[in-house]
């Protein structure tokens, strides 16, 4: 038996996932939800609501505590003195503050108290600002400016200054707090942050998750130094170091042998990036696959044979932790999006469900934006859910005809912004959260005229993270990880039902709504 854990450290939930990796099957998984399993932290989506000036945020004790008590619950199923192997995968762009006493702290840590009142005294930040925050719009274009446009920003790190990367966001830190920054020693990512946790020292951030942070060139993989320059001053120092995807990051610490049975010397492989993990997880880790991924955010993604960038400059270049690099499209209106209009007319998911199959494609031109919060894809920071003729989403009277225009806008959306990635795909394999919807499978095979194909394991992230440390550690080859793990369940394949007439004229006329409230936007 070569049990191999993957951890997921996502915007709501902290998962894990344990695979027999020679056998071929998953031997546990469980979930923790933040705001469900720890209310006191008053984050009920896993960050903090009603930030001022489009901050959003989020505890990394919370993480942690979060990361104990799914532990705990694992050990109840599964014996973790068998596991072989660990990685992991957080949340991207969301970036974790901590002083001088980070590296001294992290092999220290005792049994008798919890991590997170072991960590606490080591942040020089409290909160952690997330990929949802949209606070940093002046240092964005002061970065731009400072290397000389957003076009130079592109061809170095792979996208333009974005609102929820992780430089602008440490650039508005040093502006506010300078003497908190001056205090900051690490920086690290959720994900880097989270490993170095677990292996009791501090780890290096991946290829994957480091070019989700406009610091990263993308042409060698390193550290830009016209970047750093332009983003804080003396940045480079509290950084960690940046490696691929292979890299073996330590061992586990002693405080998690101790206190959930770990074996001694069980290796873990560098963290990444949430979508990066998916890719593998979705055995698309090589070009030709383009996954589709409805969490929290909704995400588009491939594995690319060169690197391309986006003109428009809301897509993006990572890292591909198995080599290369992948091109991703992220919308932050995707399941809290759905939960609104759903809520909106107290629906749970089977009336949600019902209502997409009881009304038609197309929805009787009924088109809405779906944006309830600030869209990145594209850049629209008015909350701005319209009717064909601007009326506004509280008018909708109709909760069918909303629910369908809702899921068809997004889908609308994400085809039109995903153009620049030239990928007409056949299949689209779909994951996350909505995907075990069959009602919104369908409604992207017929936007997208492909085939849709989901997995019977819907935690690609997790899944993800194991197969990389399986392949990292125990030399197990990715393609025979794809072949007992990534296999397309054939009983939840969606084929078109329409032709692609039924969208044509919908298509068009989303187009120019997206034209006219980009134009009302204060962008
Ligand atoms: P993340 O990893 O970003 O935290 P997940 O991929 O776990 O998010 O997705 C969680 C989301 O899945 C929930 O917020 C919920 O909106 C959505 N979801 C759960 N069940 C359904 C369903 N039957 N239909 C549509 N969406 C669903
Ligand atoms: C990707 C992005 C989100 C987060 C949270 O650029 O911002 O998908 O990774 O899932």
């Amino acid at each position: 038996m070569s049990l191999v854990l993957g951890l997921d450290a996502s915007t709501q939930s902290f998962s894990a996932l344990v695979i027999d990796s020679q056998q071929g099957h998953i031997v546990a998984e469980c979930s923790i939800n933040f705001g469900q399993a720890l209310p006191h932290y008053n984050a009920p989506s896993g960050f903090i609501p009603n930030g001022p000036a489009g901050e959003v945020h989020a505890d990394p004790l919370m993480w942690l505590d979060a990361l104990e008590i799914l532990l705990d619950t694992l050990a109840q199923t599964c014996d973790l003195s068998q596991i072989t192997a660990i990685s992991g995968a957080g949340q991207q762009h969301g970036s974790v503050y901590l002083n001088e006493q980070w590296t001294a702290t992290l092999p220290s840590i005792q049994t008798q108290q919890s991590l997170a009142s072991q960590i606490a005294p080591c942040l020089s930040r409290s909160t952690a600002p997330i990929w949802m925050d949209t606070s940093t719009q002046a240092e964005c274009s002061e970065i731009a400016q400072a290397v000389g446009g957003d076009t130079v920003v592109c061809s170095k790190s792979g996208s333009i200054a974005i609102e929820r990367f992780t430089g602008p966001q440490i650039r508005r830190f040093y502006k506010y707090q300078p003497q908190a920054y001056q205090q900051t020693q690490r920086i690290h990512l959720v994900s880097s942050f989270l490993c170095s946790v677990l292996c009791g020292q501090d780890t290096p951030i991946d290829i994957g998750d480091g070019a989700g942070m406009n610091l990263l060139n993308i042409d060698n993989w390193q550290w830009d130094p016209q970047l750093l320059a332009a983003t804080a001053p003396e940045l480079r120092q509290k950084l960690p170091p940046v490696v691929s995807g292979h890299h073996i990051a330590g061992s586990i610490s002693r405080y998690f042998v101790e206190k959930f049975g770990f074996k001694w010397g069980t290796e873990i492989s560098v963290f990444t990036g949430d979508n990066p993990s998916s890719l593998v997880g979705m055995g698309a880790s090589q070009p030709g696959k383009v996954v589709i991924s409805l969490g929290t955010s909704d995400t588009f993604f491939a594995a690319m044979p060169t690197v391309a960038t986006d003109p428009a400059g809301c897509g993006h270049v990572f890292g591909n932790p198995l080599g290369g690099s992948m091109s991703l499209q992220c919308f932050s209106n995707g399941s809290l999006a759905r939960e609104a209009v759903k809520d909106r007319f107290n629906y749970d998911w089977e009336q949600f469900t019902t209502a997409l199959s009881q009304t038609s494609p197309g929805n009787e031109e009924n088109l809405m934006l779906p944006f309830f919060h600030p869209e990145i894809s594209p850049q629209i920071r008015l909350p701005a859910p319209l009717l064909q003729g601007s009326h506004a989403f509280e008018t909708w009277q109709e909760g069918q005809q909303a629910i369908r225009a809702c899921v068809e806008g997004q889908c609308m959306n994400m085809k039109l912004q995903s153009d620049w990635m030239h990928v007409q795909p056949d299949v689209i394999y779909l994951t996350g959260g909505a995907s075990q919807n069959n009602a919104i499978a369908q409604i992207v095979a017929d936007i997208f005229q492909a085939k849709v194909q989901r997995f019977s394991q819907s935690g690609s992230v997790a899944l993800g993270a194991a197969m990389r440390a399986a392949h990292n550690t125990l030399g197990i080859k990715i393609t025979d990880l794809e072949a007992k793990f990534c296999k397309a369940d054939s009983e939840s394949t969606c084929l078109p039902k329409v032709d692609s007439n039924a969208y044509k004229s919908a298509l068009k006329t989303f187009s120019s709504l997206l034209l006219c409230a980009r134009k009302n936007t204060t962008y």
